[in-house]
């Protein structure tokens, strides 16, 4: 950088800053004069935490292709290295990193442990892997894993989750989400029934090999890799299996894994309602599991989840403890600068839900008064929380505007230049 374009940058920050105050000034007096304390609300922000997902730090792609991108991390301690930048940048709301075993597997754990410390991150919830036949692997997973009616197929598969498990524990996470793309492509291939009670069953295994202290996150997903029936397809599905496991069995809504115009917020409230809610996948979609930047999209269904979720926190409910993380899939955009986005995005529909006027929503609703009931929410989702979101990461030492800081920092030239490029459109590290 030359020293004229360093005076201008940072003419441009002073600039930004001054801004903020003024936006962020006039933003608390508007608040307070609606009886809200901006700095309450400021605190409230600083508590929303977000896991990462390990397998999103690499450009992803699809079947036609993938389209490396420079700079691009080839060791779980370069991704840990890329989530500490995230961590950094957006004031300590995205502490922790979700591993994906193997992809992720590490022959030393303590010096990822070592890592980590050093980096100022932690683990959350691990994830198995039961959708790709690893080399060397004895039997295949192609018909299934858990559904599998092969006995000695689900028995791998089984012991596959019991080494995620100590691969957690050795780690520090505190639960495990298993997702499986177990199903069938053509009516006829498999026992609807059975293969979901084969699912039960392995599952209760897995259950019992649970750490008092931790949790299991069962993850519905509608099709892909199965084109005619997912095993495991849908919340009800989901549902019925965390209700058989027990307490510590709780349902994870991957907010891609729904078929277009469900309603993802009402499927949210209704695990809320039962005690169910375990976790998020948090990203957008457009048609399938397109795993793009969360609030990209859909940033009012987004703000109505975090309104349910809010609504929640504020009432107490019992078993209330959502575990928030990231899955996205970045074929086009710089992994960091999507989930920086992401991040951003979900500290500020967290933000525009706790505007809600819960008091006078529920007025509304109880007097029929429907055009003021909507109204009390899109108040809250209409008003701009960038000062309030803005003040909270600079408070903590993060950016005003984490895209425009990670750009300016030269991380991935940087990185381009310590880290050689991955061959071409070959693998990436989490394939
Ligand atoms: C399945 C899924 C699951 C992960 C995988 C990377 O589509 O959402 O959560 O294991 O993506
Ligand atoms: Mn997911």
């Amino acid at each position: 950088m030359t020293a004229t374009s360093e005076r201008l940058a940072g003419l441009e920050a002073g600039r930004a800053e001054r801004a903020h105050e003024r936006d962020f000034a006039a933003l608390a007096e508007r608040l307070e004069g609606e009886g809200i304390a901006p700095e309450a609300l400021v605190a409230e922000i600083q508590r929303f935490e977000v896991a990462l997902p390990s397998w999103a730090f690499a450009t992803g792609g699809t079947r036609f292709g993938r389209f490396s991108g420079a700079g691009e991390p080839r060791t779980l301690r370069e991704k840990m290295e890329d989530a500490a930048l995230v961590n950094g940048l957006t004031g300590g709301a995205a502490p922790r990193i979700s591993l994906h075993i193997p992809w992720d597997s590490a022959n030393d754990l303590e010096e990822v442990r070592a890592d980590a410390r050093r980096l100022g991150i932690g683990f959350d919830a691990v994830n198995s892997n039961t959708f790709q036949d690893q080399p060397g692997q004895p039997l295949s997973y192609k018909l299934g894993s858990f559904s599998n009616p092969n006995a000695a197929v689900r028995r791998q598969a089984i012991e596959h989750h019991l080494h995620v498990i100590e691969v957690g524990k050795a780690v520090g996470s505190k639960a495990l989400t298993v997702w499986l793309a177990d199903g069938s492509n053509y009516p006829g291939q498999m026992s609807l029934r059975g293969s979901f009670e084969r699912v039960r069953e392995c599952l209760h295994e897995v259950y019992a090999a649970l750490p008092d202290d931790w949790r299991l996150f069962t993850e519905h997903k509608p099709y892909e890799p199965a084109f005619y029936a997912t095993v495991v397809q849908d919340w009800g599905s989901s549902l019925l299996l965390a209700q058989s496991l027990g307490d510590r069995a709780q349902c994870l809504v991957d907010l891609g894994h729904h078929l277009p115009n469900a309603n993802i917020e009402l499927i949210v409230a209704r695990l809320l309602g039962v005690g169910k809610l375990g976790g998020f996948h948090f990203n957008d979609s457009k048609y399938g599991d397109d795993d793009l930047t969360a609030g990209s999209i859909k940033p009012y269904v987004l703000f109505l989840i975090f309104h349910e979720l809010v609504l929640a926190a504020r009432e107490r409910l019992p078993g209330f403890d959502p575990a928030y993380m990231i899955d996205q899939s970045h074929n086009l955009k710089d992994p960091i600068e999507s989930l920086l986005q992401t991040v951003d995005q979900l500290q500020q529909a967290y933000a525009k839900a706790c505007l809600v006027n819960h008091a006078r929503l529920a007025e509304y609703q109880t007097s029929g008064d429907v055009i003021m009931a909507e109204r009390t929410l899109k108040q809250a989702y209409e008003t701009d929380v960038r000062p309030l979101v803005g003040e909270a990461r600079r408070r903590r030492g993060g950016a005003l505007d984490p895209v425009l800081a990670f750009r300016a920092s030269g991380y991935r030239a940087q990185k381009t230049a310590e880290r050689p490029a991955a061959a071409a459109g070959g693998a990436p590290t989490h394939l």
